[in-house]
């Protein structure tokens, strides 16, 4: 099993966000905002479903799923698209396809030297986050 990826994770590190966001085709005002962003992670596991909360002082986004099980996803607030979306696990990293408009398309997550990692790619840009986790208060 690989490590888990449940918690409260707060971003660290943030590189090519920039080129991800012009792949998905964003204005370059909301490009602007969201480059300033902290985000953070909320990852929540119900039986054997996954949620993941993407927050920010800005907008949240989040998304629900079953591993193995393609599901339609709507990326509100983010490129306003409908993708057909498939999460796998492939060896330690949790992968998701995102098949729609946009070519090779989708993230990875896993865990490494305990943060938490997000690759998001699109159309040949990648963006790579790590996520600390948050300290208990
Ligand atoms: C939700 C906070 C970001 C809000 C940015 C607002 C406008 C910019 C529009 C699009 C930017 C594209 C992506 C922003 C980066 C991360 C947001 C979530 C990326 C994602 O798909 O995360 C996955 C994996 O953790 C789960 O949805």
């Amino acid at each position: 099993m690989p490590a888990s990826l449940c918690g409260t994770w707060d971003m660290i590190s943030n590189v090519n966000l920039q080129g991800y966001m012009i792949a998905l085709g964003i204005s370059p005002h909301l490009r602007n905002i969201a480059l300033k962003l902290k985000m953070k992670k909320v990852i929540e596991q119900r039986g054997d479903q996954f949620i993941i909360k993407t927050t920010s002082t800005f907008r949240n986004y989040t998304v629900s799923f079953r591993v193995g099980q393609e599901f339609e996803e709507f990326t509100r607030g983010l490129d306003n698209k409908n993708v057909k979306s498939l999460v796998k696990w492939k060896g330690n990293k949790m992968v998701c396809e995102q098949t729609g408009e946009k070519k090779d398309r989708g993230w990875a997550h896993w865990i490494e030297d305990d943060k938490l990692h997000l690759e998001l790619y699109c159309e040949g840009e990648i963006c790579n986050q790590v996520f600390k986790k948050k300290v208990k208060q």
